[in-house]
């Protein structure tokens, strides 16, 4: 397994050499890995680099991208970037220069890798996971960023520690899939992003505990400086453009649903004015309608996890069951609702009962049963 480490600096010379020797001798233990080290520096001034180009003529595996201060997003992206189309890695593993991940954790990363999850994200929130002496500007941050703006305003589900740059990602049909160069974070809000666009791949995530520490050596970047602002705007935009995003697929599904119900309505209409048993009619409507819907999702709304193959067949049984779900459930609500109220009152409780009950029910079942990621743990 060819593994392309990233590590980016700005003013770590008391650390880049530690690491890099720490991530050469764990891969030397492991027969069937390669390892190669990218270190991207922003021309830190304290001489990071040249510390990086003495150790090239030690090791082979290490590569030097020197560019201008622009942030740890567009590091990050140069990084990825290098790994996938240059070193053609099979798994790219980030990681802070400042040993507050611990660097022996990777092959743990790895290993679930192995056992074939595409992203496996070192974690301080699930059980095991934790972080040793943050102060309560470094918590509410932390909280604001990944509890606040990650979880509840983009909806990143996925995983639970959003914020972090310790990860192993797969590059085949993962991160070859997304398209690094239209990514345009200069701050850390590439964490949350990179997340996103892993999850639009249709990738199965994994997150490993660990545990945070504070840096031993070198200075944190992350406080009251110029960039702060800038990245934490940038972070609120990221949120509320992934929220977005993902509502885009609601409104898709949204349209697809009402195509369907008029459809239906049409073939019903057709049919049964050709002397046909209206019951029958109103079915042979209902199935036009499941293909439809099913079709149409598939290859507009869920085209991110489209279904191929011959598992076409089976899923599209799972829909129609899905389907006779839904025509209970108005069944049941039209029942109800008429037999209290009156017949009279049967097409408010059929509006009601799809938009309160039959949309939000289908679009739970089409997101984690019919299109779900597949996914985790
Ligand atoms: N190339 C580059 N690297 C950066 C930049 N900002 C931070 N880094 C590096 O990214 C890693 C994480 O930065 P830190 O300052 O440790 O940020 P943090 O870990 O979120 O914050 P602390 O917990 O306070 O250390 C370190 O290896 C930094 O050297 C940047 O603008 N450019
Ligand atoms: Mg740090």
């Amino acid at each position: 397994m060819k593994i392309a480490h990233i590590i980016p600096t700005y003013n770590e010379k008391e650390n880049i050499a530690k690491m890099i020797d720490i991530i050469n001798s764990i891969t030397e233990r492991h027969s069937t890995w390669t390892s190669d080290i990218i270190v991207v520096d922003d021309y830190s001034p304290d001489g990071t680099s040249s510390i990086v180009k003495k150790l090239q003529k030690k090791y082979k595996n290490v590569f030097l991208l020197s560019k201008k201060k622009e942030g740890l997003g567009k590091a990050l992206i140069k990084g990825y970037d290098y790994a996938v189309k240059t070193l053609h890695a099979d798994v790219v593993i980030p990681n802070d220069a400042d040993f507050q991940w611990n660097p022996e954790d990777f092959p743990k990363l790895i290993e679930r890798i192995e056992n074939g999850f595409d992203v496996v994200v070192a974690s301080r929130h699930v059980k095991g996971g934790k972080v040793i002496g943050w102060n309560w500007f470094r918590n509410l941050n932390h909280n604001v960023s990944n509890t606040l703006l990650a979880w509840w305003v983009a909806g990143v589900h996925e995983v639970k520690d959003h914020a972090g740059n310790f990860k192993a990602i797969r590059v085949k049909g993962v991160l070859d899939k997304v398209r690094l160069q239209n990514m345009k974070n200069a701050g850390f809000s590439f964490q949350l992003h990179i997340l996103y666009e892993l999850s639009k791949t249709g990738a199965r995530f994994y997150e490993v505990p660990v545990t945070f520490k504070e840096r031993e050596y070198g200075k944190s970047k992350i406080g009251f400086n110029k960039y702060y602002l800038r990245d934490i705007v940038e972070y609120i935009k990221s949120s509320l453009l992934i929220r977005y995003d993902r509502s885009r697929v609601f409104s898709k599904y949204f349209l697809v649903g009402a195509v369907g119900f008029i459809l239906q309505t049409l073939i019903s209409k057709l049919i049964i004015t050709g002397r046909i048993n209206p019951g029958l009619a109103v079915a042979i409507g209902a199935e036009g309608a499941i293909i439809s819907n099913f079709t149409l999702n598939n290859y507009w709304t869920f085209s991110h996890k489209k279904i191929n193959g011959i598992r076409l067949l089976s899923k599209f049984l799972q829909f129609n069951l899905a389907s006779a779900g839904a025509i209970l459930i108005q069944g049941f609500a039209v029942g109800t609702g008429t037999y209290v109220y009156g017949n009279q009152t049967w097409f408010i409780f059929m509006v009601l009962s799809i938009v309160l009950l039959v949309i939000p029910y289908s679009y739970f079942i089409y997101n984690n049963f019919i299109w779900k990621s597949p996914k985790n743990k």
